[in-house]
């Protein structure tokens, strides 16, 4: 059989193969068919391509059929198909000539009505050839219109603060229902459309070392280096961005206090990687940091980017995973599928999602992330006299903590005669939060919560020094004051070097409104009960 089979004659071949005269375009087209029929019609289609492999067409061939007259082409997953004779007879026929002399993908996106099985079964009858490898790896680049439309579907509970990039934190109250954040309620910080990675295509590579470059798939990852487990908190560094904004205006999302979580990563220890690419004392001569480089690309083609210093990297106490799994299952492909490094005890932004590329340099990242932006700078700079070359990066965060339950504004009841007040506290660098101190009568008299390093009750555990990746959650009981109608609650966390947080925003405010991280003031009322008035 020749290569260049017109449909036509296939369908007809086909109808031969199926012995079944009766069989219409129509019923192809709907898509009800016998199961016979179907096994058949399979069996038929993938003779096909065995004995003639279909010949290769150019976009520019397949630009030049866009019309009933010239024959109406459309490319779909690197196939083209010739569907003038499905056109005509095509309900909404007018549509699909939208797609005429190039790519269906994103139509179907929009009328995601066609993502069916039978559907997909049609085309391939109409299959005359496969598009040039070139001109396909172009069309993945403006694959739709809208780069958004294959970011994956989110929780609604969620609370978005922005959808193209998507970014959004989880309503509060659950923070600390759970010592392990359910991934579905995990804060999510885009700032690129989500790429897709084919796990069986990914590859890593990690550069800048004498020996040249290592390559590594994701298989070769999980299997060369031992797999480590660690419960992390990341948080990013404009969570409680909001609460400053309120002081005074800053720049940036705005972000209430949920922009943390906590979770179990599992993966490939930074350190084991960069020892296996040839790290070694020689290296450590002159290396001082390692450049991480996401999948996700702006318009311009540059990658997000991010690095930390080698030190932190190459520590054995230090951490640092290529982490493939977050609270036991892959990465989902907000948190960076397949693999994110996850920098424990250091700022969200670090912690470079879909990872694509390891550098090991002398210099810092050179992205916007790490030059300009993600920096603190003193209450009196003002975007006008800005100058990010006169900060440094923001690598481990200060102490942080904030009050869950009760909300903002709610109502408790004077009967209940106790409060119960909760919330999560934490510092960055592995450094250990000793003590939250509340406040119910706006920081004039103040009580100790009691810590949990776990949902076990009472768990009181410490990691080792230096490596308290990972929040607490803590709670309090205390007795409601008599006369009181409205509460002004409190709290402030302090860490294991005594570090403790602002009692107010403006001595930290800063222009980005970034390291929010005073004393968290929730205030509630007290309503009288009643039957007692
Ligand atoms: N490749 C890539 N990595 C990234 C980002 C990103 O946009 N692209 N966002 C960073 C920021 S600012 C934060 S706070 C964390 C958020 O991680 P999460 O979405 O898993 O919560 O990822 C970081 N890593
Ligand atoms: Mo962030």
């Amino acid at each position: 059989m020749s290569t260049d089979v017109f449909p036509g004659i296939r369908l007809y071949l086909m109808r031969l193969v199926c012995k079944q005269s009766v069989l219409t375009l129509k019923e192809l087209l709907t898509g009800c068919l016998s199961s016979q029929i179907k096994k058949a019609t399979r069996f038929y289609v993938k003779a096909i391509e065995k004995s003639s492999p279909l010949p290769i067409i150019s976009q520019e061939e397949v630009t030049r059929h866009r019309s009933l007259k010239d024959g109406v082409w459309v490319t779909y997953q690197g196939g083209v198909y010739d569907i003038t004779e499905f056109v005509s007879i095509h309900p909404g026929g007018e549509k699909i000539m939208m797609a005429a002399g190039g790519a269906i993908e994103p139509f179907w996106s929009l009328y995601a009505v066609h993502n069916q099985e039978h559907v997909l079964e049609i085309l391939s009858e109409y299959k005359i050839g496969e598009l040039k490898a070139e001109d396909l790896k172009k069309q993945s680049t403006f694959k739709s219109s809208d780069p958004y439309s294959s970011d994956p579907e989110r929780h609604p509970a969620l609370r978005t603060n922005s959808l193209k990039p998507f970014n959004a934190e989880p309503p509060p109250e659950i923070l600390a229902d759970s010592y392990i954040t359910p991934t579905a309620f995990f804060f999510k910080r885009n700032h690129l459309p989500v790429p897709q990675v084919d796990p069986d295509l990914y590859r890593l590579h990690v550069e800048g070392l004498p020996r040249g470059v290592l390559t590594l798939s994701l298989e070769e990852l999980k299997t060369r280096f031992p797999k480590h487990t660690i419960t992390a908190t990341l948080q990013c560094a404009g969570n409680r961005r909001s609460e400053m904004n309120k002081t005074r205006q800053v720049k940036g999302l705005n972000w209430g206090f949920g922009a943390i979580g906590n979770a179990t990563w599992s993966g490939a220890k930074l350190r084991d990687v960069l020892l296996a690419a040839g790290y070694g004392p020689d290296v450590a001569q002159w290396a001082r940091h390692v450049q991480f480089e996401g999948l996700d690309k702006e318009i311009t083609g540059s990658a997000y980017g991010a690095s930390i210093p080698i030190n932190k990297a190459v520590s054995e106490e230090g951490d640092v995973l290529l982490a493939y799994e977050m609270n036991g299952k892959d990465i989902p492909a907000d948190h960076g599928f397949p693999i994110r490094v996850v920098v424990p005890g250091v700022v969200g932004t670090r912690n470079v999602k879909w990872l694509g590329k390891i550098v090991v340099s002398a210099q810092e990242s050179s992205s916007h992330w790490q030059q300009k932006d993600y920096k603190g700078f003193a209450p009196g700079i003002d975007w006008d006299t800005v100058d990010y070359k006169s900060a440094p990066a923001i690598q481990e965060l200060p102490v942080q903590s904030a009050i869950t339950t009760p909300a903002e504004g709610s109502v408790i009841d004077r009967s209940e005669e106790m409060l119960t007040v909760k919330g999560y506290a934490w510092s960055g660098g592995g450094r250990e939060v000793i003590r939250v101190d509340v406040s119910v009568d706006g920081g004039k008299t103040w009580k100790e919560a009691k810590l949990k390093s776990s949902d076990k009750e009472g768990d009181q555990t410490s990691p080792p020094l230096g490596r308290a990746w990972a929040w607490k959650l803590w709670e309090i009981t205390v007795p409601l004051p008599p006369e009181a109608q409205e509460l002004e609650l409190i709290c402030k966390a302090v860490d294991n070097s005594y570090n403790t947080q602002p009692d107010t925003f403006g001595p930290i405010w800063n222009v980005r409104g970034l390291l929010s991280n005073a004393w968290h003031r929730v205030k509630v009322k007290i309503s009288e009960d009643d039957d007692e008035e």
